[in-house]
């Protein structure tokens, strides 16, 4: 890249003269489409609104707050036309959750989705813009703007990755990086064209999300189908009366889709991505035989930005999650930080042309190891050199000194037919050091009862080695997930350690 980058600029006003103003950038459910050239205009309008109307000097943080839709993403690319650093945050966090955000982050300024603006107020630091007053203010200005000069390694993005434990940690990305997920998983993986429609579940705040619908898509002249939260079925709704090409969602919906039989509405999906977990093999197989669709599945992290090892079309290996994407090596480390051969299980260690940055946080040396991104999945490497996912490397279970993966049990009890989803933890057991504990949601209509336990414990024993199966089933009605939809496994964690 060279010295001097505004992503923004290669986001918006190097597409509208590539592909021209009147393309459409992003719709809406409701029906409202914003083109290439309004996107442009709007982001050029808010750049001066924060620049001329709240003095935001070049540097300086603004926190975002609001479910995707278009003006999300125009502020987002206007913050960086400015010159700011965008703070992303999830809606639906509330005001304890954000405090630790805004004291690490130390933002001046917060656009807020109107809606969303209350828990906000909570910050007298902050000057707080609802968008009804950012889209007032921002029809007063003039259309052009030109970009600050900022480096390419200046920093664009602050975004919070919770981590397991829940404590925020603040990923720093340069204006560099965001074009980057671009050139290495979109370009190489992904493949948008300009016809593309795409939806995407994760909100912006999750890096997932801000790649599937604002990077990439800009970047390929495609189009974003902007939904605030919704669930599996009216995701598969949308998608069958849009005409949405391409979707990137994560296993969870997959399944549920599976479960509510509404799969056939995804037929006209040209391209579909799971990413944020492991996708087990029996949903990328039913998608596979029922829709003839090959779901490339891909690992990232939030301090990578976006996906690092994946695969799609003729390279997918069912099983695996793939290769390293283009521009990132991978390597999986024993226990000493050395790299291990084929078939044996470790850490990943990934390298690539973004890496890990957080701000101002001691677990940096946890995280960057020996020059490896060190993220916390354990993963073997076939022969071929496609990566098979094993589990984080905190859901291995030990019991009586066997190593038991995690995903391998959840799978096999997922296998049952009584049974939605399950998640499984350690629990501490004197004898056996810790025992494998299933959480289970039974489908609609089936009782959770002692003999139902023992029917699960079977099957797993029948499905995979006996010593895996869990030695205590508890039944729930849903399992504990984040704001982005991923599972909980520490509030479980904490229940079986009471
Ligand atoms: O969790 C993931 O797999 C992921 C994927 C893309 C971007 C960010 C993340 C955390």
């Amino acid at each position: 890249y060279p010295a001097r980058l505004n992503a923004a600029t290669e986001l918006i006003d190097v597409p509208v003269s590539k592909f021209g103003p009147g393309r459409p950038a992003l719709r809406t459910p409701a029906g409202e489409t914003w083109s290439y050239g309004e996107l442009l205009t709007r982001a050029n309008q808010v750049a001066q609104v924060l620049t001329e109307d709240l003095g935001l000097v070049p540097g300086q943080r603004v926190l975002l707050r609001s479910p995707n839709n278009p003006w999300t993403v125009a502020a987002w690319l206007g913050v960086l036309k400015a010159g700011g650093v965008v703070v992303t945050t999830m809606a639906a966090l509330r005001t304890r959750e954000l405090t630790p955000i805004v004291e690490r982050t130390r933002p001046s300024i917060a656009l807020a989705d109107q809606r969303f603006v209350e828990d906000l107020q909570a910050f007298p630091s902050l000057t707080v813009v609802s968008y009804d007053d950012l889209q007032v203010l921002a029809a007063t200005k003039p259309t052009e703007f030109t970009a600050v000069d900022t480096a390419a390694d200046d920093v664009a993005l602050l975004a919070p990755t919770s981590g397991s434990t829940g404590a925020p940690k603040i990923t720093a990305h340069f204006h560099r990086d965001v074009l980057s997920i671009d050139n290495t998983f979109g370009r190489n993986v992904l493949r948008l064209t300009e016809d593309d429609l795409v939806a995407c579940t994760a909100p912006f705040a999750f890096t997932f999300g801000l790649g599937m619908l604002v990077v990439f898509p800009l970047r390929a002249g495609a189009c974003a189908l902007l939904t605030e939260a919704a669930t599996p079925t009216q995701i598969a709704d949308l998608v069958q009366q849009q005409g949405v090409t391409v979707l990137a969602t994560a296993p969870t919906a997959y399944k549920a889709i599976l479960r509510d039989g509404v799969e056939a509405k995804l037929g006209g999906l040209r391209t579909a991505v799971s990413a944020g977990e492991h996708i087990p093999q029996e949903t990328w197989k039913r998608l596979h035989e029922r829709l003839g669709l090959k779901v490339i599945d891909g690992i990232g992290a939030t301090e990578l930005l976006h996906i690092f090892i994946s695969a799609a079309g003729d390279d997918i290996r069912p099983g695996s999650t793939g290769k390293p994407v283009p521009g990132y090596r991978a390597t999986v480390l024993g226990a000493d930080g050395e790299e291990l051969g084929p078939g044996e299980p470790g850490r990943l260690g990934v390298i690539g042309p973004v890496g890990c940055r957080y701000l101002d946080d001691e677990r940096q040396k946890d995280y960057v190891v020996g020059g490896w991104n060190v993220t916390g999945d354990v993963f073997h490497r076939d022969e071929d050199g496609y990566f098979h996912y094993h589990a984080r490397s905190d859901h291995m279970i030990v019991s009586s000194g066997y190593n038991i993966g995690g995903p391998e049990v959840e799978e096999a009890i997922d296998a049952h037919p009584d049974v939605l989803e399950s998640a499984v933890v350690a629990k501490p057991d004197e004898e056996r050091g810790s025992v494998v504990c299933a959480f289970v949601v039974l489908r609609d209509g089936v009782r959770g009862d002692a003999a139902k336990a023992r029917e699960i414990q079977d099957h797993v024993k029948r499905t995979i080695a006996p010593y895996k199966y869990p030695r205590e089933v508890r039944f729930r009605t849903s399992l504990p997930r984040n704001a982005s939809g991923k599972l909980q496994r520490f509030a479980l964690r904490k229940i079986v350690e009471e």
